[in-house]
């Protein structure tokens, strides 16, 4: 046990009997499986657990508020594979917490909200304790696994039980219920630490079955007009040399879902990415690894698909590699399903792929290319505009050669269409590199994403947000400089959600619900704690602001001011607001 302060009685008391308490049995469980750092803030009843931690040499980093200090768990586990910890009070601290525990589970990252709670007895009678909350019932549909542990000897499994839950399989969010009464609860040292359980293998490999190997195999080689789809869940796979041997070797063109941008560098010459729109409809068997078939891919089916009617649905054949067996058929049929992790299916499959592996017809090849030089051709001519006020392309013209010149930076990004502009602009050349609002579209999770990418990195942070996303996590502005990491906040101010022009249509003096304060000075919140502040009206500030921030890693925010007019409503989203009137 490490030296404890001394204000810390429960921690002293224990170490003077020779006991080990239920603070401690926490820390060295966490420390034991190799969890170094908790994201939480602290306050009744775990507050003196997370000073207890960080005395005990674990790296504590307390948030403002409990969402971000919770997103910033969930993005830890997709960038480590180790569960990223969220600590948090009870009642409204956990529920706060639990909203990034529930996108840790859809986003099938692992994560473990570590909640303190009120007395059970009292809690169970609804008598009215302090925070009095079910938190383990509530928290139960919206994880992958809950567990409470009441006994100081439960401890050691579970928190094993959470880590297994969290990382076997297909990740997700663990919710663990600590109730008060457990922390001081004691044991003869020798006897707690006993208890302690370090996890083996806590994600095993799953080997895929080889019949389903060479199912997918035979029908990839069947095929004109192939396609490789790469999702999230291959950048967390870390399989990237398996990975680009497949599609080195078989030659087949690739589309990199959001957070796969990078698995291969955006540049490489089978990135179908410039295509997108051309290669989902015209491709006739479809490989995807680690990504859903849900709405961010038109559920396999419809015009994105070239299959309007239900007729039609099915008209690609699909290979789906994915660790969960329930992952398929779940919106079109998946004609080779292939269980397994990532790895080991696509180590099973360069088996199958040797030198006289048939390449793509050159026609479907040609056609790509076609279609991919125009598209880079059109949003060249965008990218060389150089309006006044700046737009969106020609602020991102400037991002991109920042991120291009500092590959290792992590490049977080929120909002509508300073998200789906920065998607489509901002070249990617590395894996696991690029982080952003994931399978829910869901903002504010920039500074609570940017913290643990700078904790858990060591890297560079650039954020590239939209004024509206950036609002919701503002306030860990404060966290950046309070532990001064190296985050450059970018932070495309156009006075609104989606943009900043629209107008109550009722008349009256409220503004319109889309519509912020003009002009906001978002740089002096970064000043306001001693961090660098960058008003930006032209590429060439922001260049300048950029290129500072990486220097010097400084926490800095840059304003920059873009055209009030330049969003559209919803972004490029697949699912924009629906307007009134009854239309579709
Ligand atoms: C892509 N493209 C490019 C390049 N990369 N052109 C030139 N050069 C490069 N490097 C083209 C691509 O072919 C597309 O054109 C277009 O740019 C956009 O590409 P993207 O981003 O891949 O595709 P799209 O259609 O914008 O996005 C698909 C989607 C999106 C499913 C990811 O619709 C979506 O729903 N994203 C999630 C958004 C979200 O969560 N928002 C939160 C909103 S919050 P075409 O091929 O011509 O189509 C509140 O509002
Ligand atoms: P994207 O949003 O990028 O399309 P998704 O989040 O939809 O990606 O899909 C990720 C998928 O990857 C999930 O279905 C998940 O089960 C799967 N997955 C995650 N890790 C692994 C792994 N190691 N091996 C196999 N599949 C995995």
């Amino acid at each position: 046990m490490g030296t404890v302060e001394p204000q810390v009685a429960t921690a002293s008391d224990a170490q003077q009997s020779q006991e080990i308490d239920g603070f401690h049995l926490v820390i060295e469980a966490l420390k034991l499986n190799g969890i170094n750092t908790i994201y939480g803030l602290p306050g009744i009843p775990i507050t003196d657990l997370a000073r207890l931690a960080q005395a005990n040499g674990m790296r504590v980093i307390s948030f403002r508020n409990e969402v971000n200090a919770g997103n910033a768990a969930a993005i830890a586990g997709y960038l480590t594979g180790k569960p990223g910890i969220c600590l948090t009070v009870s009642a409204p601290g956990f529920l706060n917490g639990l909203v990034a525990l529930a996108n840790a589970t859809t986003n099938c990252w692992p994560m473990i909200l570590i909640s303190g709670s009120s007395e059970r007895e009292i809690v169970d009678l609804q008598q009215g304790d302090y925070e009095e909350m079910d938190q383990l019932a509530i928290a139960k549909p919206l994880c992958k696994a809950a567990f409470r542990v009441l006994h100081a000897e439960d401890i050691g499994v579970g928190i094993a039980r959470a880590i297994r839950a969290a990382c076997s399989g297909r990740p997700g969010g663990v919710y663990l219920d600590l109730p008060a009464r457990l922390f001081p609860q004691t044991l003869p040292e020798e006897v707690g630490r006993s208890t302690l359980i370090k996890v083996v293998d806590p994600a095993p490999a799953q080997i895929p079955a080889p019949e389903a190997v060479k199912r997918a195999l035979d029908l990839l080689k069947s095929a004109k007009k192939p396609l490789i789809i790469l999702g999230k869940g291959a950048s967390y796979a870390r399989a990237d040399e398996e990975i680009r041997k497949l599609i080195e070797k078989t030659g087949i063109p690739y589309l990199p879902m959001s957070m796969a941008k990078g698995l291969l560098p955006d540049v490489h010459e089978q990135s179908a990415a410039a295509a997108r729109s051309f290669v989902l409809p015209n491709s006739d068997v479809v490989m995807l690894i680690g990504a859903r078939l849900n709405w961010l891919l038109s559920h396999g089916k419809g015009k994105t698909w070239g299959a309007s009617s239900p007729k039609e649905w099915g008209k690609q054949k699909f290979i789906q590699i994915d660790i969960s067996p329930t992952e398929m058929d779940s919106n079109v049929r998946i004609d080779a399903p292939v269980v397994g992790d990532i790895k080991s299916c696509v180590t099973e499959l360069l088996k199958g792929i040797d030198a006289n592996w048939p390449k793509p017809p050159q026609e479907w090849l040609d056609a790509i290319k076609e279609r991919k030089s125009k598209n880079i051709a059109k949003m060249a001519e965008l990218l060389s505009q150089d309006p006044r006020p700046m737009n969106f392309h020609s602020a991102l013209n400037v991002v991109r050669d920042i991120v291009k010149a500092n590959p290792d930076a992590i490049f977080v990004n929120e909002g509508a269409n300073a998200l789906d502009f920065a998607r489509a602009i901002v070249d990617m050349y590395k894996p696991r590199k690029r982080i952003d609002v994931g399978t829910w579209g869901v903002m504010g999770i920039g500074m609570g994403f940017s913290v643990a990418a700078a904790v858990e990195t060591g890297e560079r942070v650039i954020a590239v947000c939209g004024d509206s996303a950036f609002g919701f996590s503002a306030q860990e502005v404060e966290t950046i400089c309070r532990y001064n990491l190296p985050v450059c906040i970018v932070v495309f101010n156009n006075n609104g959600v989606y943009r900043g022009t629209d107008v109550n249509q009722g008349g009256g003096p409220d503004p319109a619900v889309t519509a912020f304060v003009k002009d906001a000075r978002y740089e002096k919140l970064m000043e306001a704690f001693g961090g660098v502040g960058v008003y930006a009206t032209t590429p060439a500030e922001l260049r300048k602001g950029m290129e500072e921030a990486l220097k010097s890693g400084k926490p800095t925010l840059i304003n920059a001011i873009i055209d009030e007019s330049a969003g559209t409503e919803s972004g490029r989203i697949t699912h924009p607001n629906p307007p009134p009137g009854g239309k579709k």
